[in-house]
């Protein structure tokens, strides 16, 4: 059994800054959006991301423009994620890395953040992972599942060997679409697809994925 973890929404809470960050790219465009359609950006790439939101502000703009705006958006959010440590590590998460390192599961990171590897250093958890995929990597973004596929190849694990932890709908459906386990991280009315829901980490350890693993796969 192998183990993919999301990083933003799962591993730490950085949902915040690209909300901050993006909600000053719309502000200096002339316009809002709320947290509600905050929640449709969560494991979306940085450049479907800010088409969704030149859409809700009906403003159009040329390709380089675009780029322009990429930039500056992840140098607002580099700022915030450069002030980060390890008391931003969502609870439970640093124990149960501990737990699964002890055991020798093979643990891989599958996000669609090109920032991913930046955040485990600046949280001081990058030496869990044995394998990190990530926005750099991946030709297709979630829903796609090539993130996690090549997670798991890495592993050296088949798809239904491994369980993804995710925290976004797209990202759910993404290892559904490549035929992992998936265990949606927050609420069970946003990640109705997936295996099982948890709120979060606290009070879930090593033996709780374990008789998980055992009770999705039937064993
Ligand atoms: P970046 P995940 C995703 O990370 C975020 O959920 C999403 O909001 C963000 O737009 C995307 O990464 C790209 O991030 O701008 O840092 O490359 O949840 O897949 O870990
Ligand atoms: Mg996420």
């Amino acid at each position: 059994m192998g183990c993919i973890f999301d990083l933003d929404g799962v591993i730490v809470d950085t949902a915040k800054y690209h909300f901050q960050a993006w909600k000053r790219l719309a502000n200096e465009l002339g316009f809002d959006f709320d947290e509600t359609q905050n929640e449709q950006l969560k494991g979306v790439s940085r450049y479907d991301s800010l088409n969704l939101i030149l859409d809700w502000g009906g403003v159009s703009m040329e390709e380089a423009k675009k780029q322009e705006w990429m930039i500056t958006k992840n140098d607002w959010y580099l700022e915030l994620v450069n002030k980060m440590n390890a008391d931003e590590i969502l609870p439970g998460v640093q124990s149960l890395l501990s737990e699964l390192k002890e055991a020798e599961v093979p643990i891989g990171l599958g996000s669609a953040s090109k920032n991913s590897t930046r955040i485990l250093n600046q949280i001081g958890l990058t030496s869990y992972f044995d394998t990190i995929v990530d926005g750099n990597r991946v030709k297709k973004g979630k829903p796609d599942p090539e993130t996690f596929l090549t997670g798991a190849k890495e592993l050296g694990l088949k798809p239904v060997q491994c369980i993804v932890f995710e925290d976004a709908p797209k990202g759910v459906k993404a290892a559904k679409a490549g035929g992992f386990k998936a265990i949606g991280v927050g609420s069970a009315e946003h990640l109705y697809e997936a295996d099982y829901v948890v709120p979060g980490f606290e009070n879930f350890s090593y033996t709780t994925i374990l008789n998980l693993y055992r009770r999705m796969n039937e064993i």
